[in-house]
């Protein structure tokens, strides 16, 4: 029997690793899209990377819905969430609800902190799988993905406090599973197992990086990463707020960074020479007039710390100003409608 494994969110992170799962013989991979479900359904995805070169790839099955992945009767060994992770919009948890058997490992592959929760609590039974990966794609129309450059996922198992034994002994299992059907056939070479400790603080450090630069973009009106880590006051802010992070994770963790992870300094002198000039993905976010990832960036990392008796005010002067502007806009935005 092949394994049955189902992405959940098909936009051009989710639809790229998909394609590689996809690879291993005994796989049937199939998708649920959103938007981009019509040309999806009728001609598959196109993958552009000068890495893998350019491939067509069609999924096993393509739904337009949940409801139409459980209605097809396929009992899924793998739902793989890769959608944007919006805890204060919507519970994405609840929107899997009809596809997770206890058997089904669910994994998360979304960037942020405090992704987990929702579903271990919802699914106790369920293994949870936490990834977190680096790559950079885009979807640059429906159904066709640019795979820019990397490749780097690092998966490991999520334990909450209630998580028993034997249950911890079938998530690493299944980590085994997944890590294989990304090394093996899907050629993603730098596919790392992790255990959960690991896989927190690797989520911690992009935190340190993201909390300090995306939301500085937003209030200092638009400023790339380079300029921002040019100017000696907001160098000391973005450093500031990286050194908060990095010293709080270990504590909340229980186990420090290995010494191979970048430092502030290391981090923000490659940024002052970064000349890409691409915008942080919370700017972009903020000048489309979409919802932000603060809750995934600031607030859980806050509150996170906060349950451990640590508090980071620079994290939290960022997070309830940005919170508010949020709000302010939205308010305005309503007032608008209904004129
Ligand atoms: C963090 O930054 C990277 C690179 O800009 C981006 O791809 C990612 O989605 C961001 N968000 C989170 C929650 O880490
Ligand atoms: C996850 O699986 C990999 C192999 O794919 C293994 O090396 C690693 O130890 C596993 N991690 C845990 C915590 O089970
Ligand atoms: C930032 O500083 C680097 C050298 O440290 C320089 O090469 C670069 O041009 C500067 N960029 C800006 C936007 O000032
Ligand atoms: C340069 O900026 C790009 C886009 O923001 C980012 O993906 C990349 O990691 C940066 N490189 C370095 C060396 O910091
Ligand atoms: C929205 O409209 C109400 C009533 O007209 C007004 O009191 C409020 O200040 C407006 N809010 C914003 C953010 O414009
Ligand atoms: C619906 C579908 O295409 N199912 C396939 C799942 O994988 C097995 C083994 O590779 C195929 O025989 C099925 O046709």
């Amino acid at each position: 029997m092949p394994l049955e494994i189902l992405f959940f969110g098909a936009g051009a992170i989710g639809a790229f690793y998909a394609s590689r799962v996809a690879l291993n013989s005994d796989t049937n991979v199939s998708v649920i899209c959103r938007s981009n479900y019509a040309e999806v359904a009728k001609n598959g995805f196109r993958i552009s990377s000068s890495q893998y070169s350019n491939y067509q790839w069609r999924p096993t099955r393509t739904f337009k819905s949940v409801q139409d992945a459980h209605s097809s009767g396929v009992k899924w060994d793998f739902v793989v969430v890769c959608t944007k992770a919006l805890p204060d919009l919507s519970d994405d948890s609840k929107l899997i609800e009809p596809l997770i058997r206890p058997e089904t490992a669910i994994v998360l592959i979304q960037n942020g902190l405090g992704v987990e929760p929702p579903y271990a609590q919802r699914y106790p039974q369920s293994s949870i799988l936490s990834a977190v990966t680096i790559a950079s794609c885009a979807q640059v129309s429906d159904g066709h993905i640019k795979h820019n450059r990397w490749t780097r996922i690092n998966v490991g198992p999520y334990f909450s406090d209630s998580t028993s034994s034997s249950a911890k002994d079938k998530a690493t299992a299944q980590n085994q599973t997944f890590v294989d059907l990304m090394l093996k056939g899907g050629e993603i070479k730098d596919a790392v197992a992790d255990t959960h400790e690991k896989l927190q603080l690797v989520r911690w450090h992009k935190i340190a990086i993201n909390a300090s630069m995306n939301p500085s973009a937003v209030l200092a009106g638009g400023a790339t990463n380079e300029e921002m880590s040019n100017d000696s006051e907001l160098y000391t802010h973005l450093k500031g707020v990286m050194d908060e992070v990095l010293t709080t994770a270990p504590k909340v963790i229980g186990q420090p960074f290995p010494s191979s992870f970048a430092s502030p300094e290391a981090i923000l002198r490659s940024t002052q020479k970064n000349k890409s000039g691409s915008k942080p993905s919370m700017l972009l976010d903020w000048e489309a007039g979409k919802p932000m990832e603060l809750e995934v960036i600031l607030g859980n990392p806050i509150r996170l710390a906060r349950v451990k008796g640590y508090e980071m005010p620079r994290m939290q002067t960022l997070y309830a100003l940005l919170k508010m502007m949020q709000k302010q806009r939205e308010a305005k935005k309503e007032n608008r409608s209904k004129l």
